[in-house]
């Protein structure tokens, strides 16, 4: 395929096309997919979410910069689900990001809120793995950490950064809300401000609530403004991923998330050839109206419709 040829050759302009076709689950995208695979596991997926507005931006363009005089290549996928339009944010994180832009070895790719066909952590998961297999060293995603999806975008990365700011009573819902449980690594950022102290002592207090851990996440402060901790979270970031490689959890999670992926792919694939099977049959909608009606309950009505097209031996 010429666009993965040229892809591979570090077109960037054939990338983003690709990855635009990868997004949108066309045919095309499907077939760059399985051709890219086998290339990709390489890079380090980190994802960084948090509160709204607490500097993510901010801190994956230092986090980017600092990579960058490492000599490491980085991919940076800005995540927002909750605009329709991703307009503002998005935008404003561009103009933020524009330092990195003339540099070859760094790419952005914006994911936008879209009715995905497989949801948004499916679609950012396709992507991701183009971005690696490509060549990428580290793939930085950024989410705002309010939904649901936005915590299964994040479980789709090895390391995961929360992102925290002092004086937002916020802060400790969000981290009631699940965030807790997915950081890797906690990042109080505008340490500038007054209340840093305290809300790493709050959450030092609430991981102790919490099951022991294997790994405390650590607990840093920055500015992501200047730059100041931006070091000691790459630093971080990098002890992260040892401790996966040495403890065998990357080979552990590759394969739970190779379970997931596969198993909720066959379901969608299962249920796109039922209602192909069953089309025009008229039992499906039989089943409907007998469950509507109260004559029948659901869980029989399921039953009989897998019956048909998958009787059981
Ligand atoms: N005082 C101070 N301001 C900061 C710091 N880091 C970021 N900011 C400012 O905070 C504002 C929000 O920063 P962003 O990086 O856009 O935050 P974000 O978390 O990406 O925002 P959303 O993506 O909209 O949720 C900007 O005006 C930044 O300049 C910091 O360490 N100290
Ligand atoms: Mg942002």
């Amino acid at each position: 395929m010429e666009l993965v040829e040229r892809a591979l050759a570090g077109d960037r302009r054939a990338l983003g096309q690709l990855l635009r076709r990868v997004e949108d689950g066309t045919a095309e995208g499907r077939e760059a997919l399985r051709l890219l695979y086998p290339r990709s596991g390489r890079a380090h997926v980190v994802g960084v979410t948090g509160t709204p507005g607490s500097g993510k931006s901010t801190l994956v363009s230092q986090l980017a910069l600092g990579l960058r005089q490492r000599q490491r290549t980085v991919a940076i996928v800005p995540v927002d689900p909750s605009s329709p339009l991703s307009g503002g944010a998005l935008l404003g994180d561009r103009i933020r990001m524009q330092e990195l832009a003339g540099d070859p070895g760094v790419f952005i790719k914006s994911m936008a809120a879209r009715e995905a066909l497989g949801g948004l952590a499916e679609t950012t998961a396709d992507v991701v793995a183009v971005l690696d297999a490509v060549g990428h060293d580290v793939i930085m995603i950024e989410t705002v950490g309010v939904g649901q999806a936005e915590v299964d975008v994040v479980r789709t990365a090895h390391t995961t950064l929360v992102v925290l700011v002092p004086g937002l009573g916020d802060d400790i819902q969000a981290m009631k809300a699940g965030l807790l449980e997915v950081a890797d690594l906690f990042v109080i950022n505008k340490a500038d401000r007054e209340g840093a102290d305290t809300l790493a002592r709050q959450i030092r207090a609430m991981l102790a609530l919490g099951a022991p851990m294997d790994r405390p996440p650590p607990i840093l402060l920055t500015v992501a403004t200047t730059g100041q901790g931006v070091e000691a979270v790459l630093a971080e970031i990098d002890a992260h991923w040892r401790y996966l490689v040495e403890s065998s959890q990357l080979v552990r999670r590759a394969q739970e998330q190779a379970r997931r992926r596969v198993l909720e792919l066959a379901r969608t694939a299962l249920l796109a050839r039922l209602s192909r099977q069953l089309g025009g049959s008229g039992l499906l909608e039989e089943q409907v109206a007998a469950v509507a009606a109260r004559q029948l309950d659901p869980y029989t009505a399921a039953e009989r419709l897998v019956e048909a097209v998958l009787p059981s031996p």
